[in-house]
């Protein structure tokens, strides 16, 4: 099954756990990752007393089920220090969230797939677009009808951080 994991960090060098996240996908058992996108940096969404998150989305083709895929992200998250805190859309050293399963729809208790907030997010957007530009969603709508209706805002390629950039981008390098 295709599937594509939406990997945000803000914690602990975020560059740094993006990077080690990717590598731990790559060894997902039953599972090849086949696309990754580049690394974008965008102000948080929610509280704005944190950092600046790393975002990229990396495409799976996987034979575990959704919900094993979710224990195996999990386990990744918990290898690299995440602590579940109470606050919504607080800080994280590492979050791994399924957007899309095949053409599944699931509503569980667990998992929400498609995830609840990809449809108006620049950081899921944008980066989804780059390695899947052609993709629809279960409902059918298409990936770029999503795009067009979504500002890019401040997100910005990490390979593009320049001088320009604030002080907080640059930590992250
Ligand atoms: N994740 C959050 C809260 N806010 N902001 C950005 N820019 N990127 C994220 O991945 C993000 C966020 C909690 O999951
Ligand atoms: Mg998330
Ligand atoms: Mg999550």
């Amino acid at each position: 099954m295709l599937s594509y994991i939406a990997i945000g960090s803000n914690q602990n060098k975020p560059i740094q756990q993006a990077e080690q996240a990717i590598q731990a996908l790559k060894a997902l058992p039953n599972t090849q990752l086949l696309k990754c996108s580049s690394l974008y940096c965008s102000r948080p969404m929610g509280p704005q007393d944190q950092p600046d998150y790393i975002n990229a989305v990396v495409e799976l083709d996987t034979q575990l089920s959704a919900l094993h895929l979710l224990d195996e992200l999990q386990k990744i998250e918990q290898s690299q220090g995440r602590i579940r805190k109470e606050t919504r859309w607080g800080p994280r050293t590492l979050d791994l969230d399924i957007i899309l399963y095949a053409d599944q729809s699931i509503n569980s208790d667990r998992l929400t797939i498609p995830h609840y907030g990809m449809k108006t997010r620049a950081f899921v957007l944008y980066p989804l677009f780059e390695i899947a530009p052609h993709i629809k969603l279960p409902d059918a709508t298409q990936l770029s009808q999503l795009i067009a209706l979504c500002d890019k805002k401040e997100l910005i390629k990490t390979s593009d951080l320049d001088h320009s950039c604030s002080a907080d981008q640059l930590n992250k390098k």
